[in-house]
């Protein structure tokens, strides 16, 4: 396969309502997605990277940048790649992982779709649907909240997660629980917004049997994480704090979390978030799938990534209309709270031609 040349598109897309976390507040995605073009087919990737560099160190205009110098020059010079090579040639530029992940994306999408094989096949996949949870934001009041978990739980979806922050955090949880009972499973995220010192308010979660609290304290307190799992009996969920394999290795030899969130663009590619999956299922830790608000694009291979075996906890893999009025693919609709694992191949779908372009803002083609 020979590459030809790598496009840089960046597309707009308001979000159904507005999505608050510990972190601020998303009323619309600026996305970076990448094309790239082969002598056999053409590929796409998703960065997950937002707009401002509140939920990691990256934001959408430094992934972009990154791209155009280092990443993409790189590939192009390296002569015929192959997607498990794509790190490797990119290992000299340090972190950006989100547009390292975007860019092996596209690449293994184009192999795959030259091969005839699909995402789901590459990585592992054994089930053809996975089940859906659906992550729900910091709202204005407990009466929104409980509509918005009401709407949800009609749809079908299996699982919810409620964003959390110092001031919202028992009080939304006891009404959820009182309001949908015991059976619900029910887990928060806290996006980095608490210290150690809050490891006693932290314990008063506990009589509401979560399923899971991810990353309550800093992406870089691993040992902070450790001494708060003595202090609560709620099992702790890294999001954040995990960039690599080794990062969840280590993680769990010391005991920092009992669970691991996984997203591909955080972690640099579906190929190391396979990686994540095989080392925490050595350990018996369960996975499951995050999600960064993505397209059909992103969704498409992140519900692949769900159906492998140790995906073993519903994912934020919801269906499109929970973000977007109008996908850029064929939309990912709910079935029984469920999602359907593409087998076409690569990512079994691509963006709808007249779709793409009414949310195009920018475009750049970089040739080697
Ligand atoms: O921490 O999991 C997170 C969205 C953007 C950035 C970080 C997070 C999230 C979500 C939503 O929780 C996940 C989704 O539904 O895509
Ligand atoms: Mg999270």
């Amino acid at each position: 396969m020979k590459l030809t040349g790598v496009e840089l598109r960046r597309i707009s897309m308001p979000l159904v309502a507005p999505f608050r976390t510990s972190f601020g507040t998303q009323t619309s995605r600026d996305i970076l997605l990448v094309r790239v073009t082969t002598d056999a087919a053409e590929g796409w990737g998703e960065c997950v990277a937002m707009t401002d560099p509140l939920y990691s160190s990256e934001y959408v205009d430094a992934a972009a940048d990154v791209l155009r110098r280092f990443l993409v020059p790189a590939v192009l010079a390296a002569g015929p790649p192959a997607a498990h090579s794509v790190a490797g040639i990119l290992a000299p530029f340090k972190g950006h992982r989100m547009a390292k992940a975007a860019l092996e994306m596209a690449v293994l999408d184009a192999e795959l779709r030259a091969e005839g094989r699909s995402f789901g096949r590459e990585l592992g996949a054994v089930r053809d649907r996975v089940p859906c949870g659906v992550s729900v934001g910091i709202m204005d009041g407990v009466p929104e909240l409980l509509d918005a978990v009401g709407g949800y739980l009609a749809e079908g979806y299996v699982r919810i997660k409620l964003k959390i922050e110092p001031g919202w955090d028992v009080e939304p949880v006891r009404a959820v629980r009182e309001r949908f009972g015991d059976d619900l499973l029910l887990q928060v995220d806290a996006n980095t917004a608490y210290t150690l010192g809050d490891a006693r308010h932290l314990a008063r979660l506990d009589p509401f049997d979560l399923l899971l609290i991810e990353q309550p304290l800093d992406e870089e307190d691993v040992l902070g994480h450790v001494e708060l799992a003595r202090r609560i009996r709620t099992p702790i969920c890294l999001d954040e704090s995990i960039t690599s394999a080794r990062d969840a290795a280590a993680a769990i030899r010391l005991g920092a979390c009992q669970v691991v969130n996984i997203k591909p663009g955080r972690v640099g590619g579906y190929l190391e978030a396979r990686r994540i999956h095989d080392v925490c299922a050595a350990h018996g830790i369960p996975v499951w799938c995050g999600g960064m608000l993505e397209t059909g694009l992103g969704r498409a291979a992140n519900v692949a990534l769900a159906a492998l075996p140790g995906f073993t906890l519903p994912g934020d893999t919801s269906a499109s209309g929970r973000y977007y009025a109008s996908d850029v693919t064929e939309p990912f609709v709910l079935d029984d709270g469920h999602l359907v694992v593409p087998t076409g191949p690569g990512l079994g779908l691509a963006p709808v031609p007249d779709r793409l372009a009414e949310v195009t803002t920018a475009t750049e083609w970089l040739t080697g």
